[in-house]
């Protein structure tokens, strides 16, 4: 096993890795920037690194200044989390020719995996199934039409380089199509630098259901099941869980099974996930390969018992896979909720600040993965997640309920985040019954932003109030303001009755 990691990353992620590695004895050097002198990743390694200023192009995104990091502190090998340089193709091969091991696939998978039409060609060479569409770029808009013909509208146009949804546009009728093909060309050329677009038939109203992949270097390859990842917004994941209630034991065998060809086909190694389209008649489609861990690995860990962070180290230092395909399967239920400094009731719009005070919950099945403290302080240099409440129950109705006790449990001032959305989210009837696609929450959003307050925040903010109300005994109206007790009594008017240390908070019952 190596004697020392670089982690290439921050925040919740990096700490991760950390842990992994105190676990199994390596000792760990940090990356940072400017702005992150302060952060726990840096204080929780053994070593760290300045790396450059704060926007992460000049940083994070560094791949040179990494590489000379981790020579100058005599790292083996360069863990790089997800995102930033995690799927760069020419990073891993840089990493590899300065004689540095990478822990994650070799440069030449994410390259077989990094186009969505070579992954494509890939999956229909291997007899993995792929939504009906082509695997070329269309050529003009004559090809567009007999190909949508052929397959039936509506149609979906994609990028051939794209990713999250950039360039993608749904073609309902003919009349649409000339138009949708030069906005997606536009969107693909000036996001990604190369206008290439595909076609294919549009799925309606599917689950995002991924398969999650371990191989190592001795050629077994094994499946660790499922990930529901059907509660995004706007291609941001919001809410993942594992297994999911889509999903038979027959069909995550055959899903899996499905998974492990792609991974064999691209000769991959280390921790991978298949995305697919799954249907409401069992149907799945295989979409693309993402090579790296995933944020919402936490919930197959859950399930299964299976570290993969501790795996990614172990695959990379040569180890072979103790485990046999017959004996994983999930036990129990996981959920994540992935906490952002996001304002959910006002579109989501990014909150900043210093967070003043932070709660975390705990108890049984409750995990906290987490990248900041009392004091960070949240700018808009890096991604607004700012941490992932994970919890473990015995069924998916002991899941849901413990997420939601823990969420309550939750506490973070100074800076709007998306807690009680989940609060919210845990209440919906649509969401307890699992009744849910990649369209639910974007349908759904309205009626969950509107529902009554969780009363547990009623009563903050009624607490919150009757302080207000001790500390100036004349008051007798108060505004809440933000980054108070709660985002639902903010800018509310508060009136005040200290003479019976009661308090009413306007437009809140509780
Ligand atoms: C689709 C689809 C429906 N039909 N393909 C979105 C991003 C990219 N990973 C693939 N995506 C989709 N491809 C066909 N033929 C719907 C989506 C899609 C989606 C997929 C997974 C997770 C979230 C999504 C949100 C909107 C659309």
């Amino acid at each position: 096993m190596f004697n020392k990691v670089l982690i290439a990353n921050r925040g919740e992620i990096a700490l991760r890795v950390i842990r992994a590695c105190q676990e199994l004895g390596i000792r760990t050097v940090a990356v940072y920037s400017e702005a992150d002198v302060h952060a726990p990743h840096v204080r929780e390694a053994d070593e760290a690194v300045l790396i450059g200023p704060p926007p992460s192009s000049e940083s994070y995104l560094r791949g040179e200044k990494i590489i000379e990091a981790a020579n100058l502190t005599k790292a083996e090998a360069i863990h790089p989390g997800y995102g930033f340089l995690s799927e760069r193709e020419w990073f891993a091969r840089a990493v590899r020719g300065a004689g540095i091991v990478w822990i994650g696939p070799p440069a030449e998978a994410i390259a077989a995996l990094g186009s969505k039409t070579a992954a494509r060609t890939l999956a229909v060479a291997n007899g993995v199934p792929v939504v009906p569409g082509t695997t070329e770029p269309l050529a003009d808009l004559k090809e567009a039409e007999s190909l949508a013909e052929k397959f039936g509208y509506p149609v979906l146009l994609k990028a051939a380089a794209g990713g999250g949804g950039k360039g993608m546009r749904v073609v309902p009728s003919p009349k649409e199509l000339a138009g949708s093909l030069d906005a997606a060309r536009r969107e693909a050329k000036s996001a990604f630098g190369d206008g290439a677009i595909y076609l294919e038939k549009f799925v309606a109203r599917p689950r995002h259901v991924e398969i999650q992949v371990l191989a190592d270097v001795h050629g077994k390859v094994l499946s660790l099941g499922e990930r529901e990842c059907s509660v995004q917004r706007r291609h941001q994941k919001m809410i993942e869980e594992a297994p999911s209630v889509a999903v038979s034991p027959a069909l995550r065998k055959k899903m899996g099974e499905t998974a492990v060809r792609v991974a064999r086909a691209a000769g991959y190694v280390n921790a991978g996930t298949c995305e697919f389209l799954l249907d409401s008649g069992g149907s799945f489609y295989f979409l693309e390969m993402n090579t790296r861990l995933q944020v919402e690995h936490p919930v197959t860990e859950l399930v299964t018992g299976i570290d993969l962070v501790q795996w990614q180290l172990r695959i990379a230092a040569g180890e072979r896979l103790p485990f046999e395909q017959g004996e994983i399967s999930p036990h129990g239920w996981s959920i994540e909720c992935r906490i952002t400094s996001e304002d959910a009731s006002n579109n989501f719009l990014p909150s900043t600040g210093r967070i003043q005070h932070l709660h975390l919950p705990s108890g049984p099945g409750v995990r906290w993965d987490g990248g900041v403290e009392s004091g960070s302080e949240i700018g808009l240099y890096y991604d607004p997640m700012l941490a992932k409440l994970i919890v473990w129950g015995a069924d998916r109705e002991q899941a849901v309920t413990r997420m939601r006790r823990a969420l309550v449990d939750l506490i973070i001032q100074g800076v709007e985040t998306s807690r009680d959305f989940h609060i919210r989210v845990m209440d919906d009837d649509e969401f307890r019954r699992g009744a849910i696609d990649i369209q639910w929450l974007e349908r759904r959003l309205t009626s969950i932003l509107e529902r009554r307050p969780p009363e547990e925040s009623v009563r903050v903010a009624a607490i919150t109030a009757a302080l207000l109300a001790e500390r100036d005994r004349r008051a007798r109206l108060v505004t809440i303001g933000s980054g108070g007790a709660s985002p639902y009594a903010n800018g509310r008017d508060v009136a005040l009755e200290p003479w019976k240390q009661t308090a009413r908070v306007e437009g809140l019952r509780g």
